[in-house]
């Protein structure tokens, strides 16, 4: 399929999407919101597709915010009318397979809450993130003020919303919102091996695994853990952990039904 502002291309089992308006630093407008929602979904749906890996064109910005020059003139009522970002949200929910960014420098404002939408990132050394929307008189709108509250705890998440300042990949991993910061010309090497590794699973297990994670985010302790239990209890009628348990006890690796 062809897009405007995005690239995608199977590689495997894995689908590798860029977001491709590298003259404005990846800059996310509606168009971007419509087409990464379409090939997220072609990617949930695709069964030959395991994991899904998105990054930014050119070497200077994984995305550098949501689109200020969209945003500039739009009256308020538009923004209203419009439900303006709820796109974002619905694609997140929606996507029941695992998607990685690889966050290869600038992921600030609206990039810095898609790289935090995505299961996990890995950023290159280069990666700089911020959520600098209070330098323009606003604050964040696509969950930045609460997954990133959520990532790096309250006091550097107001750190970070109230200065503007941006951190750069070893701060941000130390705080526990990136998951393995790699030399720069390494970036797509790993988070491409890290997204064959996930596909490479039974695709039933790797939807459960993410669903449970997901689950801690929006549930209390004890609930969480019944929902573990009970998506763990379902994931052992399938034929998929009958082949994975087999294929240890046999020292042979295991081959996948899906089932
Ligand atoms: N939107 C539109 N264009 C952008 C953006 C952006 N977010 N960021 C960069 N660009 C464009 C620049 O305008 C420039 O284009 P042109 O050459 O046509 O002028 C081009 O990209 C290159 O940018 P710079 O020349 O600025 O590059 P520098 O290397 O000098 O600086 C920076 C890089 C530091 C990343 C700088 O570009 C910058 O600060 N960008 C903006 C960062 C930002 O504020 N992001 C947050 C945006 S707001 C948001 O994400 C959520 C808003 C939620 C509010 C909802 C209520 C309305």
């Amino acid at each position: 399929m062809a897009y405007e502002t995005i690239t995608t291309e199977q590689r495997g089992s894995v689908t590798l999407i860029t977001i491709n308006r590298p003259d404005a630093l990846n800059a996310l407008n509606t168009t971007v919101e419509r087409e990464l929602g379409e090939a997220l979904a072609a990617f949930d749906a695709d069964d030959s597709q395991g994991c899904a890996v998105l990054t930014g064109s050119g070497d200077k910005a994984f995305a550098a915010g949501a689109d200020i020059k969209e945003m500039v003139d739009k009256p308020s009522a538009e923004f209203f009318q419009e439900d303006f970002f709820s796109g974002w949200n619905e694609m997140t929910a929606k996507t029941r397979k695992p998607w990685i960014a690889a966050v290869n420098g600038f992921a600030l404002g609206g990039g810095c809450e898609v790289a935090m939408m995505a299961d996990f990132i890995i950023a290159s050394e280069n990666a700089k993130f911020g959520q600098p929307e209070i330098k323009l008189g606003v604050a964040p709108g696509m969950g930045g003020s609460q997954r990133l509250t959520r990532a790096v705890g309250k006091s550097k998440a107001m750190d970070l919303c109230l200065t503007g300042r941006m951190m750069d990949a070893e701060e941000a991993e130390r705080a526990g919102l990136v998951a393995r910061v790699v030399p720069h010309d390494q970036l797509m090497d790993e988070a491409m091996k890290a997204a064959e590794v996930i596909a490479s699973m039974a695709p039933m297990a790797v939807k459960v695994n993410k669903e449970l994670v997901d689950a801690a985010y929006e549930t209390t302790l004890s609930q969480g853990m019944v929902h573990e239990r009970r998506l763990f209890q379902i994931l052992t009628a399938t034929e998929d952990k009958k082949e994975g348990m087999k294929a240890f006890v046999e020292k042979r690796p295991p081959e996948w039904k899906g089932r």
